[in-house]
């Protein structure tokens, strides 16, 4: 935290913690650099700040420049803490998602006749105080992989989002909807709800193929291993197995083009009659086979099933909300985003690398609290929802 900062600087540091848009940001920290009284106290801070803004000024100049570039226009450029992809087939209902979601009657437009939508649709949402980007794909069809109504390009644009929302519409073949798009995304690469295989390969100078703990593996052990290598064309490699891999995680770990997601199910035009039905044949689909999904029966015309949902997608997404407490002991609405896992130092990484040569020590209110306001040093654990105090 800033220390030593005139009242109007502060304000505006504090503001910039919180703003909830890039442009937000770059506006305080510009108001800051010009408002704070210079002395030996706050040098670093002043550096740490304007590093900051040039960072933020080129992250918009990328942005700008992507929305120029017409090959890239496809490609929303993440400008929040999460982007979710929401998919499906067509006319299944992903505008009217878009739209509930989003608290808007506009973000996309929504249509009875099929392909309303032709390229990617922007809407977001809060998950208390993480921004999530909402980013509508066009239908999804049978040869999507092969670039059938842009295929190619609504590949690539849910390769780029940090979540995906399956839209099945309830009123007619619900089976039939979910297989044509798990089967265009598994061809295309796109793996759902799936762990990462437990395995790591790494090359190297020499040393020919080493094999550490194959008793993980499924398959026939070392010499199936070093074949499979062999014939892949490594010939300096360690591969180190740290946990039960199956012959097809491993032939997925040596494909660096997959992509592992996390996704739920909108079942959705559950107003509409005979959809219990179609509901329970897809229940009984995902059990029968199972599916590592999730399903959440919704209705965008009855506004029904959205209670508390953005709190489900952020759950979905591994990360963490951290929040600040200042000095006068307010807390950040907008909190930091980290991933599962993350310590105190993640925490100070994001704030301001800087800082971290300068900590002392920190405190936390929340659930990685023992007690309100612990005194904890770099390596704490963090939880969702966790404040923290940072002296330095
Ligand atoms: N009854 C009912 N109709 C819905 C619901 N959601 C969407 N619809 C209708 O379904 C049709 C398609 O809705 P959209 O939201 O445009 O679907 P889409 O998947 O975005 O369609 P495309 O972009 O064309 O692929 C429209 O006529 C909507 O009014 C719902 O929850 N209940
Ligand atoms: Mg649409």
């Amino acid at each position: 935290m800033p220390i030593n900062l005139n009242h109007e600087a502060q304000v505006e540091w504090d503001k910039y913690l919180e703003a909830s848009s890039m442009e937000e940001q770059i506006a305080h920290l510009e108001r800051f650099v010009g408002v704070v009284v210079k002395h030996k106290g706050v040098e670093n801070h002043l550096r740490m700040a304007k590093q900051k803004l040039k960072r933020l000024k080129a992250t918009q100049e990328k942005m700008r420049q992507a929305k120029k570039g017409s090959g890239e226009r496809w490609l929303v450029p993440k400008g929040e803490d999460a982007q979710i992809a929401i998919i499906g087939t067509v006319n299944a209902g992903k505008s009217s998602i878009l739209n509930s979601l989003s608290h808007s009657d506009s973000a996309a437009k929504v249509g009875a006749y099929p392909f309303t939508t032709v390229k990617p649709e922007v809407g977001s949402t809060t998950a208390r105080g993480a921004r999530l980007q909402l980013v509508e794909l066009p239908a999804i069809v049978e040869g999507s992989v092969r670039g059938e109504m842009s295929g190619k390009l609504v590949l690539a644009g849910i390769r780029n989002s940090d979540c995906v929302i399956l839209t099945i519409d309830l009123t007619h073949n619900p089976v039939e909807q979910l297989k044509l798009i798990l089967k265009e995304l598994s061809v295309g690469k796109i793996r759902l709800n799936t762990e990462k295989p437990s395995v790591i390969i790494e090359k190297v100078g020499s040393g020919n193929i080493q094999v550490f703990n194959s008793h993980y593996y499924e398959g026939k052990g070392n010499d199936e291993i070093t074949e499979i290598m062999r014939t892949k064309g490594y010939m300096n490699v360690i591969v180190r197995f740290h946990g039960p891999t199956t012959v097809d995680q491993f032939f997925d770990a040596l494909d660096y083009t997959i992509s592992y997601l996390p996704a739920i199910i909108f079942a959705t035009k559950g107003d509409v009659k005979g959809s219990k039905s179609n509901y329970s044949t897809l229940m009984e689909y995902i059990s029968t086979n199972k599916l590592p999904l999730e399903i959440i029966p919704v209705s965008s015309s009855n506004n029904e099933g959205f209670d508390s949902i953005e709190e489900t997608i952020f759950n979905k997404l591994n990360k963490i909300r951290v929040f600040t407490r200042n000095n006068v002991g307010d807390i950040s609405e907008r909190p930091i985003i980290l991933d599962k896992g993350s310590t105190i130092e993640n925490a100070i990484e994001v704030l301001s690398k800087k800082m971290l040569r300068f900590f002392r020590f920190a405190r936390v209110w929340g659930k990685s609290a023992k007690f309100d306001g612990e005194k904890v040093g770099l390596d704490r654990i963090l939880e969702d929802g966790d404040v923290i105090q940072v002296f330095a």
